[in-house]
């Protein structure tokens, strides 16, 4: 009788044992999941991290390279610019070459001459052509006596009243420069004949005028 006692009493104890075992296993358990948890997040953080990192690497010699490509561009043109050379009685301003006839013809002759030589009437770009044109022709007002400097432009309004357009078929946009219409201008002949040529005197305000008369002109290669 004592021996089934003591045998229940192992029995007891084996079954405490076992269930003490299983629940420090469920421990065990449960705190490696949550450390593997913690450790995938942080994994998971810097691998996110490294993405974007490396995302925000390429970027930058991404834009690094666009910048060097294109202030080699501009050195180039510039390089290209200064290796340019005008024809004799050419005069040079940065990359274009610029002649102011001599003589007068109207708006598409003018145009005409300058195309023969490789040339167009002169489209107004900035201030310092301007400055520039304005000399040339206040220049050769004094050197051939001309008291008139009417001076022909690449620009007209012959495709539609109105609209204006350099002789590349970009429209005029004045904002960016020191020059305006003359007073009451352009009037397109304010009735008589059509007025669809632009001329300069010198370079300090623009006017429109028919296009047959006969004006210096300027062209720009
Ligand atoms: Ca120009
Ligand atoms: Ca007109
Ligand atoms: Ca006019």
């Amino acid at each position: 009788m004592e021996e089934i006692y003591a045998n229940a009493d192992d029995v007891k104890t084996l079954s405490t044992r076992s269930s003490t075992i299983q629940e420090g296993l469920r421990r065990f358990l449960r705190a490696s999941v949550l450390g593997l948890g913690l450790l995938s997040v942080f994994l998971l953080a810097g691998l996110i991290g490294l993405a974007v990192h490396h995302h925000n690497c390429v970027q930058a010699s991404d834009q690094l390279i666009n910048q060097l490509n294109a202030s080699l561009t501009e050195k180039t043109r510039e390089v290209e610019c200064l290796k340019k050379a005008c024809p004799e009685r050419w005069r040079k301003l940065n990359c274009s070459c610029y002649v102011l006839s001599t003589e007068k013809a109207s708006w598409q002759q003018s145009r005409d001459n300058c195309r023969s030589g490789g040339a167009d009437l002169v489209i107004l770009d900035s201030n310092e052509e301007l400055m520039f044109l304005d000399s040339m022709i206040r220049e050769s007002q004094t050197n051939y006596n001309m008291i008139n400097g009417d001076t022909w432009i690449g620009l007209s309004d012959t495709e539609k009243e109105g609209t204006w357009k350099w002789v590349d078929t970009t429209p005029l946009n004045l904002t960016h420069l020191d020059i305006l219409w003359n007073e009451g201008q352009p009037d397109n002949g304010g009735g008589s004949f059509e007025e669809d040529c632009a001329y300069i005197n010198p370079a300090t305000w623009l006017d429109d005028r028919s296009c047959w008369e006969n004006l210096l002109w300027i062209c720009e290669k």
